[in-house]
């Protein structure tokens, strides 16, 4: 079993692995242990990564970059929408209402999904780690903003699925941080004393999450989290982006924004400006050459300058800080630091006003780019069977309350019950108990819709099907287990129709069931890897009213075993934007067949490659050590030979099948390879009459 964590960032990835020296970030084929989130489509392959970046200027309108948040969105979300016109490529409204991304890819017109176009992501990532570990990588553990809803997480979990990736835990960010704060401090109060409580704070490049968790020895309980999902460090290039389109237009007549590929480049300087201004306070200047039309373009700016025209944004890190303050209820001196990590908290007006607000300087202990990762191998590593990890249990927290509504013949035709309250321990299971005569659905949504980060409140439908009456025509009692699974999924996970048997105790009795269960249900693992996971029943009165939650769990022992049949009852659930599972397949099967295609891509590359260099060696070692190894006349030919070959490499052996360029490779060594031979057997020859002279 592998040992993976990825943090998949709007603009950066890292990878962590555990190795036996212990956990470490891991770098790609370009020596970068950051891999920028860009999937870049072309008529032959597709290039990701670093590569595909470098492919934003040529093939901008099939570059993409910035995808992270249109998982789980609708195409109509105001979100994408407000997206949309900033984009160099194309999103597209698929059949299901979902944001797609339209490209060029093998000289056609396509449509991904936001589920593909991660799992391409994800495939890179994935094959950076198989070279690092050198072996397969299947199982993981990946990062996902703490805001992210049920919508978000299942599409992210799909994404996964088509990379061919087992995701052992989606976890949040800032628990991942929280994990790896953590997990190696020796000095944290024993489980009787009081708890240390430590903020985290992530500013990355398009969201802000704070958190707070409280840690004793062995396990970290995440108290509360608050975001701002549409405040990051874009937000700042975006406002220098501006400034400059507008200063370029009356300086130099210039309408920047119609340019597609100046305003890419425009950002990429914008960008390199903002960092160096996080550490000199000076002027300081933003040169491009050739900018448009020919026009070289300069300017300057300064710290002062960017902290007033970036005020607005400057203003919103408080909300926040003040909002996980007032949810955890501590006062600032029960704080006993703040961690910061994500690039833009090195932004020196960003950390200023978190110390400010907390009264203390913050805390930059653990590493800013990578801490997410290394949370995300150490989480692995603890549910891996295959590596001792010190005990460390997590418990999460669940971000946006949820409700669950059904049809009720009595009040107003509407049952309901809020299930998961806001910062509600997670993961968690739950059993409702409903008296039933025939199948119900179960409406899933999002009580409180101003918290969340987008109009759609609803998570989706469960229907409990196959209820029947009691054979006295009676309601049945139908028990539902819902849970918020180790990923932070809600789902209604099971359904079981309770039967008297003849003979038995009354309804009364019936309800005195233990109601602390523990159900030894696979997906419970959780409490193996820690997350405390308890289940326990409330009952519904009969007339289905809200449910006063009934929690005794001594109750259970002493009361009369009452024997019950019960039945598991399907569960037909309908969820709001998840891909249809045959399609999921299909992409599964599509995602393998597009690495082949990279991987033929390649080779045929590699290939052509092949010839390229002998042409260029051969013709080299002709005038030089070959040179007295062949008649000149010979030479001559093959030289006249190696022309013909470069110029036909620029243009009908261009783009060709590999076998073209292997059986070509072939042609010129049974021209080359006589000579090179001869030339070996003289350089042999007084080698080894050397060799024989130390014999002897
Ligand atoms: P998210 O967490 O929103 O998904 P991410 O994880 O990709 O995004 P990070 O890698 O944490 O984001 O941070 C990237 C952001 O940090 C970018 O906006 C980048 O410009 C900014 N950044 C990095 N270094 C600096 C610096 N020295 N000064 C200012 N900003 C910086
Ligand atoms: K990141
Ligand atoms: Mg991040």
């Amino acid at each position: 079993m592998s040992v993976v964590g990825i943090d998949v960032g709007f603009q950066n990835c890292y990878i962590a692995v555990a190795r036996s020296g212990g956990i470490e970030t891991i770098a790609n084929e370009y020596s970068d242990r950051c891999t920028p989130a860009w999937v870049s489509l072309a008529s032959k392959n597709r290039t990701i990564g670093n590569a595909a970046k470098g492919q934003i200027i040529t093939n901008f309108k099939n570059t993409v970059h910035g995808f992270k948040k249109f998982h789980g969105r609708a195409f109509d979300d105001p979100y994408v929408q407000g997206e949309k016109p900033k984009l160099p490529y194309s999103l597209h409204k698929l059949a299901s209402g979902n944001t797609g991304i339209k490209v060029r890819y093998l000289d056609e017109d396509k449509v991904f999904t936001i589920e593909q176009v991660t799992a391409m992501l994800l495939t890179k990532l994935k094959e950076t780690s198989e070279s690092a570990l050198k072996k397969p990588v299947v199982d993981c553990v990946i990062s996902v903003p703490s805001f992210f809803t049920d919508a978000e997480r299942r599409s992210v979990m799909d994404a996964t699925q088509i990379a061919g990736l087992n995701c052992l835990r989606l976890i949040n960010d800032t628990t991942a941080v929280a994990l790896a704060y953590g997990i190696y401090k020796q000095d944290l109060p024993t489980p009787e004393e009081k708890p240390r409580n430590v903020v985290f704070v992530d500013l990355g490049h398009s969201s802000f999450q704070v958190s707070i968790s409280a840690f004793n020895k062995g396990k970290l309980k995440v108290l509360a989290t608050a975001f701002d999902p549409y405040l990051g460090g874009r937000n700042f290039d975006e406002a220098l982006v501006d400034n400059f389109c507008e200063e370029f237009k009356a300086r130099y007549k210039l309408n920047v924004r119609e340019n597609p590929r100046a305003i890419l480049r425009l950002s990429q300087e914008c960008e390199k400006l903002k960092k160096l201004m996080s550490a000199n306070c000076s002027d300081l200047p933003i040169n491009i050459e050739c900018f448009m039309n020919d026009i070289d373009v300069t300017g300057k700016m300064n710290r002062v300058q960017f902290e007033e025209l970036c005020a607005p944004f400057l203003m919103r890190v408080e909300a926040p800080l003040k909002a996980v303050m007032e949810q955890s209820k501590l006062s600032r001196d029960e704080i006993y630091a703040v961690e910061v990590v994500g690039g833009a908290t090195r932004i020196p007006s960003i950390k200023e006003r978190i110390s400010k607000f907390f009264g203390k300087d913050v805390s930059t202990t653990l590493n800013a780019d990578e801490a997410v990762a290394r949370g995300c191998a150490l989480q692995c590593a603890i549910m891996s069977p295959a590596f001792k990890v010190r005990e460390f249990s997590i418990t999460d927290v669940v971000p946006f309350p949820i409700t669950l509504r059904w049809k009720s013949p009595t009040e107003d035709g509407v049952g309901e019950c809020e299930v998961y309250s806001k910062n509600h321990a997670a993961p968690f299971s739950k059993v409702i108990t409903f008296h039933k005569k025939e199948p119900f659905d179960l409406e899933a949504f999002y009580s409180l819709p101003q918290e969340l980060p987008y109009p759609d409140i609803r998570i989706g439908r469960f229907s409990v099907q196959n209820v029947v009456p009691q054979p006295d025509g009676e309601s049945s009692k139908v028990k539902v287990k819902v849970r918020i699974n180790v990923h932070g999924i809600f789902s209604v996970s099971s359904a079981s129709l309770i039967e008297k048997q003849k003979g038995e105790g009354e309804d009364v009795q019936m309800d005195m069931e233990p109601t602390v269960q523990n159900e030894g249900r696979p997906e419970d693992q959780v409490r193996e890897i820690g997350g405390l996971e308890l289940i326990y029943l409330f009952n519904l009165p009969t007339k289905e009213r809200v449910p006063g939650e009934k929690q005794d769990p001594a109750a259970g022992g002493s009361k009369p075993k009452v024997k019950v049949k019960s039945t598991d009852l399907p569960i037909l659930a309908n969820i709001i934007r998840q891909l249809d599972r045959g399609v999921l397949n299909d992409f599964v099967e599509y995602e393998s067949q597009m690495i082949v295609q990279d991987k033929l891509e390649k080779e045929r590359n590699d290939a052509k490659n092949a010839v390229e260099e002998y042409v260029y060696d051969l013709r080299d070692k002709l005038c030089g050590i070959y040179e007295k190894y062949t008649t000149e006349e010979d030479s001559n030919r093959l030289t006249m030979m190696l022309e013909d070959t470069e110029n036909w490499l620029y243009e009908e052996g261009e783009d060709q099948d590999k076998q073209v360029y292997v059986d070509k490779l072939e042609d010129l060594k049974s021209f080359g390879q006589p000579i090179q031979d001869k030339h070996r057997e003289q350089e042999d020859r007084p080698r080894a009459f050397e060799e024989m002279g130390k014999k002897i």
